[in-house]
């Protein structure tokens, strides 16, 4: 009886550490990035997009391609989420599909996190290298310490060849090319699995033993002691001895390769330089905004001030990426992803140019299916329902204004 128990326990045991090695190499592949469903709030009144170019749509492997365009660090910042004042301008790609091969906020490098201010708009650009073949869905992010990633629009990149001639040579502060794709990566290969092995027979010679329910009535018996001899003794000592050495010596070893190194760099970065925006010679005040869920459509009545010299027209309503345009002012000449643009998603009730001085309240609805698709509609199940977005208008030089609004929704279910 109690050596069929102690078969068990083995057995148990061996059973765990294979489901456990096995979960380590069990990778299944991602083909969503969910970024439908981070929250409304947190993709409305966090980063705004917009101008956005992915310069390519098809690139072949060792290729590069650039995502620029602008972002409005909102002023309406939730109070839920940390201020971007450690953000890391990103990309949310599923693994590594492209390397980042260099990344620009206002025409500065920003290998770093960087401090944004509430209010500013910035410019940026990041430099995207081919890296592995297949259909994916490249995003524009922003990382908040205490916020998450926020992620931005997302457009289905295809990158061709393949990833076996994939190279990212470097050259060193020494003077020395090599390519990081497969640096030292015997030596990798080799330390993962000679530590592996170590690990394993250490935990081969304690589990040839009595294990589990022989040990512990041992234990309760007042026989513990006689558990471990003094072959035991000798062993663990010398695992202890031998880790120690092996480590020191292959220090010294690679101290005497690499005399050199340097700490990988970290630290944040002040000062971003913004973008000197226009001074807005236009002024929109909310006077109620409601989603009627039936309609999937958000209807708001704006009062606009035109305080220009010219005469505008709104052209777009510009939402957690998602572009209401209104055709006969504004048009996407950027091939912006499909999903995300609602061409004809703008009206306005009456939208013939509002001359210098004037000052007119409209009815203006946006509406199509990315609501419900995008998840946007979600808002108004939260308990501050506000919505944000940027409203771009349009004089009659064509010259583009922006400006913010920032206002609770109401829903309506009829
Ligand atoms: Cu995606």
């Amino acid at each position: 009886m109690k050596l069929i128990k102690d078969k068990v326990a083995k057995l148990s045991f061996v059973a765990l550490l294979m489901t456990v090695t096995a979960a380590m190499f069990y990778t299944p592949t991602a083909s969503a990035h969910g970024e439908k469903s981070q929250a409304a709030f947190m993709r409305m009144r966090t980063i705004h997009w917009f101008d956005l170019n992915w310069s390519k749509e098809e690139v072949a492997v060792n290729d590069t391609m650039t995502i620029s365009g602008k972002f409005h660090v909102f002023a309406g910042w939730p109070e839920t989420v940390d201020k971007p004042e450690v953000s890391f301008l990103n990309i949310g790609i599923p693994g590594p599909v492209f390397i980042r091969a260099g990344s620009w906020i206002g025409g500065q490098l920003v290998p770093r996190s960087v401090t944004l201010e509430l209010g500013e708009t910035y410019e940026f650009k990041v430099l995207l290298k081919a890296r592995r073949p297949g259909d994916w869905h490249v995003h524009t992010m922003m990382n908040v310490e205490g916020g998450g990633p926020i992620i931005g629009p997302g457009k289905w990149v295809t990158i061709t060849g393949s990833m076996g001639s994939f190279v990212n040579p470097i050259t060193t502060l020494t003077g020395e090319t090599i390519d990081l794709e497969n640096f030292n990566l015997g030596n990798i290969y080799f330390w993962h699995a000679f530590w592996y092995a170590l690990g394993l027979a250490w935990l081969v010679y304690w589990a040839r033993k009595p294990m589990f329910v022989p040990r512990s009535i041992a234990v309760e018996s007042g026989k513990g002691d006689s558990l471990i001899t003094a072959t035991d003794k000798k062993v663990a000592m010398g695992f202890a001895a031998g880790t120690i050495a092996i480590v020191a010596f292959s220090m010294g070893s690679t101290n005497e390769q690499y005399p050199v190194t340097t700490p990988l760099q970290a630290g944040l970065m002040r000062g971003m330089k913004p973008i000197e925006m226009p001074a807005t010679t236009v002024s929109v005040k909310v006077e109620d905004a409601s989603y009627r869920v039936p309609g999937r459509a958000m209807q708001m009545t704006l009062t606009i001030t035109n305080n220009g010299d010219s005469a505008i027209r709104l052209g777009e309503f510009n939402t957690a990426g998602v572009r209401f345009m209104d055709p006969a002012v504004a048009e996407d000449e950027t091939n912006y992803p499909d999903d995300l643009l609602a061409e004809e998603g703008l009206t306005v009730s009456d939208n013939s140019p509002i001359a210098p001085g004037e000052s007119r309240t409209v009815e203006v609805t946006a509406s199509d299916a990315a609501w419900e698709v995008y998840r946007l509609a979600d808002l108004i199940y939260d308990p501050d329902s506000r919505f944000a977005g940027l409203l771009f208008f349009f004089d009659e030089a064509g010259n583009r204004q922006m400006t913010m609004v920032d206002a609770p929704l109401i829903p309506t279910f009829i």
